[in-house]
């Protein structure tokens, strides 16, 4: 479809095509539709717009992910298809890899994620077929099964628009888990250790800038911000940012 882009909702559009073209190309599944709608509604509470307290949390997680010893970042099919480059672009700085982990498991869906990422990055790609797997304990679904050198073994996974049950599974092995929801009242924002509170496509390339400004700073610099962040801080600001909008779109009506 041919988005105008003079209509006062292109970018929202720009963001749906981009979605259903994901789902032709067999990367995104047809539930990451309902999912992005829900987002979306989220979005539109929020202002569409990056607040403080996303900023706040983008810097804690480029503190997290750089100060950890083995990162991950998990990939699902609607990040696939929204913000593939920039996967690869935060894989290269932090020095680690992507894994695909679906909630909705295909192995030809994974495959396909696969040799996108690796058209942009021939090296930053862990391979589902080849690797070794171990499962993780606490996860009804295929998710579970997890790459023994990835997710498995990693202290701090990144794994945005992700479902409840994996992330509280996760926080329950020890792990540090970063996340990006634009619903402050998901299991897994309230279960994260940070909750990035924004739409990914805004949000991804601010943390590839923080943390590409971050990296050279000393441990003990990226260790006090980790000190003060407190996520239920984060969650509540969130919540008090859609009711002020609300306020505000009322008072004007
Ligand atoms: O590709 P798969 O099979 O791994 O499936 C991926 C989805 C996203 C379908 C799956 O993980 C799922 O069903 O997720 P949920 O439980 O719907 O949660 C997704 C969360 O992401 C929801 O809370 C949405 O509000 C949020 N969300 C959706 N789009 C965006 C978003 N948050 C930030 N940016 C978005 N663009």
């Amino acid at each position: 479809m041919r988005i105008d882009p003079h209509h006062p909702r292109a970018e929202s559009l720009r963001i749906r095509e981009t979605l259903v073209q994901g789902v032709h190309d067999g990367i995104t599944s047809t539930a990451g539709l309902l999912a992005h709608g829900r987002g979306e509604a989220f979005d539109y509470l929020l202002g569409e717009t990056t607040h403080d307290f996303a900023r706040r949390a983008i810097e804690a997680a480029a503190a997290y992910l750089l100060t950890a010893k083995s990162p991950i970042l998990s990939i699902n099919g609607n990040a696939a298809a929204l913000v593939p480059s920039e996967f690869v672009m935060l894989a290269k700085l932090l020095n680690c890899k992507i894994e695909v982990n679906l909630f909705h498991h295909s192995e030809e869906r994974i495959h396909r994620i696969e040799t996108m990422l690796r058209a942009l990055d021939e090296t930053v790609v862990l391979d589902w077929k080849k690797s070794p797997k171990a499962t993780l304990p606490g996860i009804a679904s295929n998710r579970k099964t997890v790459i023994r050198s990835g997710i498995a073994n990693a202290d701090v996974v990144f794994v945005p628009l992700e479902d409840g049950d994996r992330c509280e599974a996760l926080r329950a092995l020890g792990k540090t888990v970063i996340t990006v929801d634009l619903n402050p009242l998901s299991r897994t924002a309230r279960s994260a250790t940070v909750t990035i509170i924004d739409n990914i496509v805004r949000s991804l390339p601010l943390l590839i800038q923080t943390a590409g400004t971050m990296k050279a700073a000393p441990r003990k610099k990226k260790e006090e911000i980790l000190k003060t962040y407190a996520n239920r801080h984060i969650l509540e600001n969130a919540l008090a940012a859609i009711a002020a909008h609300l306020k505000e779109v009322r008072r004007k009506t």
